[in-house]
């Protein structure tokens, strides 16, 4: 039966199998509740303990912008810390200061440190080297940090019960633990000697997660507490990877993490009739949930967007937006994607697919997707 199947599982490309997802596994987290943004200053009670996130570009920036709004969405009574990159926009700050308690600009080039010094021999390591900078914080007791491509879906505040340093699974290799979310103690003497690791060890990925799951090596074994519940930072790859979890668990996420090359804020969104735009530039990278998408989206024209606007004034920026008086077609933002647009997957002939699966090479995301093999059984079954 199983070869039998090799010639008949349908092909669907990944827009497809989007289409199918969004009607299949609804999210059911609750509904977005957007505020008008804050103006008044914060009523936080716990003012020694922050929720931090890093921007290193204007793109980021409004990732960090949506991340922060989430946050007081959902009543966090925590600070909020933006750190920035020395090229981030005058007026890109101006808006995350308007719901961010603190916007520190870090520039590793200016630093006349240890850091400085570690930049100097490790420059592929820039933005690695600018993220562990979180730890120099020392005015608060304790952090949360969060990239800023996650998305907050309910109140976190108990993750500051947790210590350093706690985060969750990595969905690619669960003995390591994703760096998107994790618990933090500020501490200058962890900060140099994170700095010194980086410089002698470098990072068996290249960025900030292979430096910190080395040097905090002992996360895997040692104490379960600090393992966060994978709810805590659900990765939108791991959705199209085991999709009857996700159906079973989803609707208990609490934080959702843009995982990959490709970001919300590369799509566009149209205002007039609420949809996002462009899932079909990128066939093989469009592993975002519609849904999460769709509520990324939302926050950002409803409370973000706005700010901006504010802060730019007469002057032109991407809001993302499609423009209409270009009759739909997306904006810039979207074209200007750094990451290469890959041309289409070729389509394999049933063959080659079985030898690839017999050699371990499944195309989860793809033609062996869960959906794809279900439907097949479910048609052998009828
Ligand atoms: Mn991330």
């Amino acid at each position: 039966m199983t070869r039998k199947m090799w010639g008949l599982i349908p092909v669907l490309d990944c827009s497809q199998l989007l289409s199918l997802c969004a009607t299949h596994c609804k999210p059911s987290v609750c509904p977005i509740t957007t505020s008008a943004p804050r103006v008044d200053p914060p009523l936080h009670t716990m003012s020694d303990q922050a929720f931090v996130t890093l921007a290193t570009n204007d793109r980021y920036a409004k990732g960090a912008m949506v991340l922060g709004q989430s946050l007081l969405n959902h009543n966090t009574t925590r600070k909020l810390v933006a750190l920035v990159g020395p090229h981030v926009a005058e007026p890109c700050r101006d808006a995350l200061r308007s719901i961010f308690d603190e916007v520190q600009v870090v520039d590793v080039m200016d630093s006349g440190d240890t850091a400085h010094l570690s930049l100097m021999k490790r420059p592929d390591l820039g933005v690695t080297f600018t993220k562990l900078h979180c730890w120099s914080l020392t005015h608060y007791s304790k952090c949360v940090f969060m990239d800023a491509d996650t998305l907050v879906l309910s109140n976190i505040d108990e993750l500051f019960e947790r210590e350093e340093l706690s985060a969750a699974p990595d969905p690619g290799w669960p003995d390591c633990f994703n760096s998107g979310v994790f618990v933090f103690r500020p501490s200058n003497e962890t900060h140099e000697k994170l700095l010194a690791f980086c410089r002698e060890n470098g990072s068996f990925d290249g960025g900030d997660q292979g430096v910190l799951n080395s040097f905090f090596n002992t996360w895997a074994m040692a104490d379960i507490s600090k393992h966060l519940p994978f709810i805590y930072n659900l990765s939108s790859i791991a959705i199209y990877s085991y999709l009857p979890a996700f159906k079973e668990y989803g609707r208990d996420a609490k934080v959702v993490h843009f995982l990959g090359k490709v970001k919300p804020w590369n799509y566009s969104y149209d205002a007039q009739t609420g949809e996002v735009k462009g899932h079909s530039l990128s066939p093989d990278q469009c592993h975002l949930h519609p849904d999460y998408l769709l509520m990324w989206w939302q926050l950002y024209a409803k409370s973000v967007q706005p700010l901006m606007q504010q802060a730019y004034g007469e002057a032109p920026f991407l809001s993302g937006f499609v423009d209409t008086s270009t009759d739909g077609e997306l904006h810039e933002d979207l074209r200007e994607n750094q990451a290469p647009v890959a041309p289409p997957p070729q389509k394999v002939s049933s063959e080659v697919r079985k030898q690839r699966w017999e050699a371990g090479q499944i195309d989860y995301m793809g033609d062996d997707s869960f959906d794809n093999i279900a439907r097949k059984l479910d048609s052998f079954l009828k």
